[in-house]
């Protein structure tokens, strides 16, 4: 049997080098050292060569096989290190580039305010406790002290589902679900839905309060001002100052509006506060002794003191907005100014 291993070893290694990425040389390596390779078929024709130039020949072969997989391996390196480069230079990421910007939403004021209430009286040491939105007339009413024939309980002013059932026009129908189960001391903040039929600029049938309430003993007006004080230096400005005047509430005795100097002038007089220096922000007082009765608490034992806040209206003064409506129509021009 004639062999030219030289024409072989050329014709193979040129295939190889002229391979453009591993595939390809995979396909010649096969051609040449497979299984119906043509290196691979002059070893199994070996029987076929005379016995006396086995030797010779299978040697010869035997140093072409060799060579070839040598000569694929360091080719293959090649192509391996061309294709990474490849590759890395494809997925090169210039991380200098500015990035995209996504598009993402805002708080509401609202929730912003409420977040900054929540804020604030927790680090004051109250917990949060929200009841249910649909109460019954007792918890609403009754156990807050609310006579029968109190106008607030007329039916142009509370959403009555049945003649027992009504959607909460105050948390503090939850407040009073707290007190008949836990004894004092109690520091508790209720922030929530209510609902009163009631409808124009500054009224809205839904909209969020966030009431307060501290029972324990020895609980003065004095600790309320004191903590309303806090609570306006922190929410409005630092030289905020509370007033309280007085006022009704048939669950505290006796009961207070509270307000709070104008940020927007520093109490000279503005328009805002319409030249008064002063702007109503919340109402509260002494929890009435018959409310605290009501919830099995002694009065003679316990005093405590309750208030009571408008988020809407909280916000509308922070943030200089005149209609009550613009927080419910979702206007994104008008979202949109609530950044951070
Ligand atoms: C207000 C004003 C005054 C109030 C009373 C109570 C409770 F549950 F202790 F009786 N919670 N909140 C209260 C008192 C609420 O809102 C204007």
């Amino acid at each position: 049997m004639q062999l030219n291993s030289e024409e072989i070893r050329k014709r193979a290694i040129a295939e190889s080098e002229a391979a453009a990425d591993s595939r390809a040389l995979y396909e010649v390596k096969m051609k040449y050292l497979g299984r119906a390779g043509e290196v691979t078929a002059l070893l199994k024709g070996m029987k076929q060569v005379p016995a006396e130039e086995r030797p010779a020949f299978g040697k010869q072969v035997n140093d072409l096989r060799v060579e070839l997989e040598a000569a694929f391996e360091a080719q293959e390196e090649k192509v391996r290190a061309k294709e990474l480069e490849q590759k890395l230079a494809s997925e090169r990421v210039d991380v200098t580039m500015p990035g995209r910007k996504g598009r993402h939403g805002t708080l509401h004021p609202v929730t912003r305010v409420r977040n900054r209430l929540i804020d604030i009286f927790m680090g004051m040491g109250f917990e949060i406790y929200e009841g249910p939105e649909i109460e019954s007339d007792y918890y609403n009413f009754t156990a807050l002290n609310t006579p029968a024939d109190h106008p607030a309980r007329d039916m142009q002013d509370t959403f009555y589902l049945t003649d027992e059932f009504l959607l909460r026009t105050q948390t503090s129908a939850g407040q009073i679900r707290l007190m008949e189960k836990k004894q004092p001391p109690i520091k508790m903040l209720s922030p929530g839905r209510v609902f009163r039929s009631d409808d124009d600029a500054t009224h809205s049938p839904m909209f969020h309060q966030m009431e307060g309430l501290v029972v324990d003993e020895h609980i003065t007006l004095c600790d309320l001002q004191g903590m309303l004080d806090e609570f306006a230096r922190t929410m409005f400005s630092e030289t905020s100052k509370t007033r309280l005047r007085p006022s009704y509430f048939p669950f505290t005795e006796p009961s207070v509006e509270v307000d709070v100097s104008c940020a927007a002038c520093g109490g000279k007089g503005c328009p805002l506060c319409k030249g008064t220096g002063w702007i109503e922000v919340l109402g509260a007082g002494m929890v009435n002794r018959r409310v605290l009765e009501n919830c099995g608490i002694d009065p003679d034992r316990y005093t405590g003191f309750a208030f009571g806040m408008g988020i809407e209206r909280i916000a509308m003064l922070k943030y200089g907005i005149n209609n009550i409506k613009l927080l419910t129509e979702n206007d994104v021009r008008f979202l949109e100014q609530f950044k951070d």
